[in-house]
């Protein structure tokens, strides 16, 4: 995207936000926000201030802040600068507004990021520079697309209100400009402003309600809890629930990835977003669309939504009405998840995945093929307890670690699931120290020597020896002895007979290794 439509897209988003006064410090490397604060304010939007020394400017912002303040006015002031020194000019004004718990805005306008480090004429390192003084701050590279730059705005001024924090305080928006810095054009549309509402958690304030509409979806990613379920359940609109959603229940749409991908959702006009999402290309791809509404439940000030799409961010949601609910979308959906079901055929490892799911407990589930497997084919159960992952970064580290620590906290068995390369990384997890508690720790071994996942994504398609090298990378690696190395028990099944081994597990720590065909 230009430099031109990027500012444009920082103008319109701001004021979207009810921001009424932009104070600018003139600069060439900050004039495409010039021009279009100047076009906002013929168009009667805002209103702009022209002050020529940084510092003044970040004082006289402060100024208008406290005015809103004495008028009840919750709003954000923006202050523009140039890159290079201009940008430190405003630290004393960032500092007060710190202190003062005001919504300062600083927009610094940067260099392309690659001229950093290099001698560039005005070029520094201007990201983050005012340190714990902001209660946020983003680096924007040149170039980026329109609703990734709302997205961030979004979050800016969010975060400077205190919205969801509530904690207002100065923000940093760094945005690197490339060449030409001169808009073509005048800005036409400006009245195209899509507003996205953030609406603070009040304690004891009622959630969003949702306004009744047809062919809405429920998603419910990582850690989503049992209120995504409960509101898709109430307003019958289909589930689409990852396995450690914690709203894979009964009623959950299983084969969900496959509708999506068959083009089901294209129809879908809502989508209401809990937890973190991250487990396919489908539904990133889905909510990348930004061509229907999307709303976001989060109630801390991290919400997820990756593309900037979102439409409304809200702290919680009850359903509307019954009445309106459209049993014929759910039903839609309903039959296509089982006229799915009677055909499909799990691969080895989608059983693995059946059989852990049917056996009780608490259940970690590893990165890579596993969670996803689980997600492929389990049906929506209430099993009682919570189906945990490590998804915040999805790595393959830790996860022997992280059961261990579960069932010691919880005095209750854990059974963790992973690959064979994740349970390498991790073995030294298995270790007990000798005045220290036996944990109930069941540990299942996906064993396709190698990472399996490196096969379906585009590395799957590179010369084999490539492949097997530096993607599969399978080790030398017994998990059996290993266990015992460790003095767990130890056993090596196949996929058919798991469901009995599961059943017989006594208790202590285990490794049960499942030996798949070779990735
Ligand atoms: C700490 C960490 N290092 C590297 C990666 C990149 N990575 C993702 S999946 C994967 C392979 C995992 O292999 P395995 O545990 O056998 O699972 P499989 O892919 O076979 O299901 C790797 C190396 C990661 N996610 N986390
Ligand atoms: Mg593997």
């Amino acid at each position: 995207m230009s430099s031109t439509q990027m500012a444009r897209e920082v103008i319109a988003r701001l004021v979207s936000t009810g921001l009424r006064h932009i104070v600018i410090a003139p600069g060439s490397r900050s004039a495409p926000l010039a021009y279009a604060a100047a076009d906002a304010e013929a168009a009667g939007l805002v209103r702009v201030h022209v002050r020529v020394d940084e510092r003044t400017a970040g004082f006289y912002a402060l100024g208008l802040l406290k005015a809103h303040a004495l008028n009840g006015e919750h709003r954000a002031v923006a202050v523009v600068t140039t890159s290079g020194t201009a940008v430190a000019n405003l630290h004393p004004a960032v500092l007060e507004a710190s202190h003062t718990g005001l919504p300062l805005v600083v927009l610094s306008a940067d260099r392309p990021h690659e001229w950093r480090g290099t001698g560039a004429s005005q070029t520094t390192h201007q990201p983050h520079l005012y340190g714990v003084a902001t209660r946020w701050s983003a680096d924007l590279p040149a170039r980026m697309n329109p609703a990734a730059v709302q997205g961030q705005v979004t979050r800016a001024v969010a975060a400077a209100l205190g919205t969801i924090t509530r904690d207002p305080g100065p923000v940093q928006l760094n945005i690197g400009f490339a060449e030409p810095l001169v808009p073509a054009d005048r800005w036409e549309d400006i009245g195209r402003l899509i507003p996205t509402e953030v609406i603070a958690p009040e304690p004891g304030a009622s959630a969003a309600t949702l306004p009744p509409g047809a062919r809405t979806l429920v998603i419910a990613g990582d850690g989503a809890g049992g209120s995504a379920a409960e509101l898709a359940l109430l307003a019958q609109w289909p589930l689409l629930a990852e396995p450690s959603s914690g709203a894979r229940v009964e009623g959950a749409i299983v084969h969900y990835q496959r509708l999506v991908a068959d083009g089901l959702a294209d129809d879908a006009r809502r989508l209401i977003v809990f937890g973190h999402p991250t487990l396919s290309r489908t539904m990133s791809a889905l909510l990348a669309r930004g061509d229907r509404e999307v709303i976001v439940v989060s109630p801390t000030a991290r919400w997820n939504d990756v593309t900037g799409h979102a439409t409304a961010i809200v702290p919680a949601v009850t359903p509307p009405p019954a009445r309106v609910a459209d049993i014929a979308w759910l039903e839609r959906w309903r039959e296509a998840d089982a006229a799915v079901a009677r055909t499909y055929v799990p691969s080895p490892i989608e059983q693995v995945a059946l059989a852990v799911w049917e056996a009780p407990g608490v259940l970690l589930l590893g990165s890579s093929n596993t969670v996803r497997a689980f997600d492929a084919v389990v049906p929506g159960r209430d099993r009682g307890v919570r189906v945990l992952a490590n998804r915040g970064l999805a790595g393959i580290d830790g996860l022997i670690s992280t059961a261990h620590g579960l069932a010691i906290g919880l005095g209750a068995p854990v059974r963790v699931v992973l690959g064979d390369l994740s349970f390498a990384h991790d073995v030294g997890g298995l270790g007990r120290g000798t005045l220290e508690a036996e944990p109930d720790l069941d540990v299942v071994v996906v064993n396709d020597h190698g990472g399996g996942i490196f096969g379906g994504l585009e590395h799957g398609r590179a010369p084999r020896p490539l492949f097997e090298r530096f993607f599969a990378a399978g080790q030398v690696l017994d998990p059996v002895t290993l266990a015992r190395g460790f003095g767990a028990d130890g056993v090596t099944v196949e996929a058919a007979g798991l469901a009995d081994v599961l059943a017989s597990y006594q208790g202590g720590r285990r490794v049960v290794e499942v030996p798949l065909p070779p990735v």
